[in-house]
């Protein structure tokens, strides 16, 4: 075998030229506590508009409410602190119990606070806040960016609050089933991708849209990995499995074209650009995603690596680099 992750993790390195999501991450992790909750209430109150009803469910709030009901039994002064030290991502019972929430549990919990501060049941932005010069700076550079950058702006800053618990061993009692999120959209079989018609990366996106993660598992090499954008690699079928079924669920995606490079030990290099819609906005929302694929010689997937594109032209740049 002459790859490795690291090697592979540099294939089609063209495609990752710097994006504008992380500056802005870092522009708003420069804003006081304050700051960085009013800039979420104006941002999501723009975006959270395009949210599809149906998205966060009653079972997925079923995994935060112990959470909520403490937290709509606070005083108004009590449920501010609560969401401050959230922002401030400091060491609380709370904050530990948030920080073992999944991704899209956080982002339940967060859509259901948003609802009880409009019904008037959780604190508002406190009355008075006057709107710093940073939090504009951070609003006008979000947006700047394309309505599938800004969701992943709103994403990241969410799922980062909270205690980091990723040292901490879970409990048993917080190894609940992760919820089914509703498809909106019918389920695409018969998968076509302008260029590409390697068997392992058409299987891969039809399993990945019938939400079938233990066939799409199966079609990655045992000690094979999967880079989520802006993470490290997740190395095997388990750990794979596991981000699967908690980030995984209900995306739509809708690949347009790709370029298929042998290489003179028989694995391939594929890279293929598109669309991706989230089950949080449905196909209000498409996010423009590459897939940088490692083929090993048995037709078996050693390494994907999933990029946000910096921006839409980019969906056409498919050149070697
Ligand atoms: C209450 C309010 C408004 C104010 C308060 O002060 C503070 C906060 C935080 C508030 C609430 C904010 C809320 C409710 C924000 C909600 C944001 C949401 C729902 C964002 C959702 C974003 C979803 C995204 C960006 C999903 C992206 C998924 C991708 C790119 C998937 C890619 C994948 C592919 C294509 C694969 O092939 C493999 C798997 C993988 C998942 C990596």
């Amino acid at each position: 075998m002459t790859y490795t992750i690291e090697s592979a993790q540099n294939i089609f390195s063209g495609t990752q030229i710097p994006s504008p999501i992380p500056a802005t991450i870092a522009l708003f992790d420069q804003l006081s506590v304050d700051d960085r909750l009013a800039y979420l209430w104006y941002a999501y109150t723009e975006m959270g508009r395009t949210i599809t009803p149906a998205a966060p469910g009653a079972a997925r709030l079923q995994l935060a409410e112990g959470l909520l009901t403490q937290i709509k039994q606070m005083s108004p002064e009590e449920q501010t602190k609560v969401m401050r030290d959230l922002a401030n991502r400091i060491d609380t019972p709370i904050n530990r119990s948030y920080g073992f929430f999944s991704v899209n549990t956080k982002l339940a919990f967060w859509y259901e606070l948003g609802e009880l501060m409009k019904q008037g049941i959780v604190a508002p932005i406190p009355t008075g806040y006057q709107m710093s010069p940073g939090v504009k700076v951070v609003l006008e550079a979000t947006q700047k960016l394309d309505p599938g950058q800004q969701i992943t702006v709103l994403r990241n800053t969410v799922v980062d609050m909270g205690f980091d618990t990723s040292d901490l061993a879970p409990s048993s009692s917080r190894k609940s089933a992760e919820p089914v999120f509703e498809r909106t959209e019918p389920i695409t079989t018969n998968v076509k991708i302008e260029g590409i018609n390697e068997p392992a990366v058409l299987q891969y996106v039809e399993a990945m849209n019938a939400d079938n993660f233990a066939a799409a598992i199966a079609l990655f090499t045992a000690n094979g990995a999967l880079q989520p954008p802006f993470q490290k690699p997740i190395v095997g079928h388990e750990a794979i499995a596991k981000y699967m079924r908690e980030e995984a669920q209900g995306l739509n995606m809708m690949p347009k074209q790709g370029i298929c490079e042998v290489q003179p030990d028989g694995s391939k290099q594929v890279k293929v650009t598109g669309v991706v819609q989230t089950p949080w906005f449905g196909v209000n929302v498409g996010m423009n995603i590459a897939w940088r694929f490692l083929i090993d010689p048995q037709g078996k997937i050693f390494f994907v690596a999933i990029d946000m594109l910096a921006s839409p032209q980019e969906l056409l740049n498919l050149r070697r680099m």
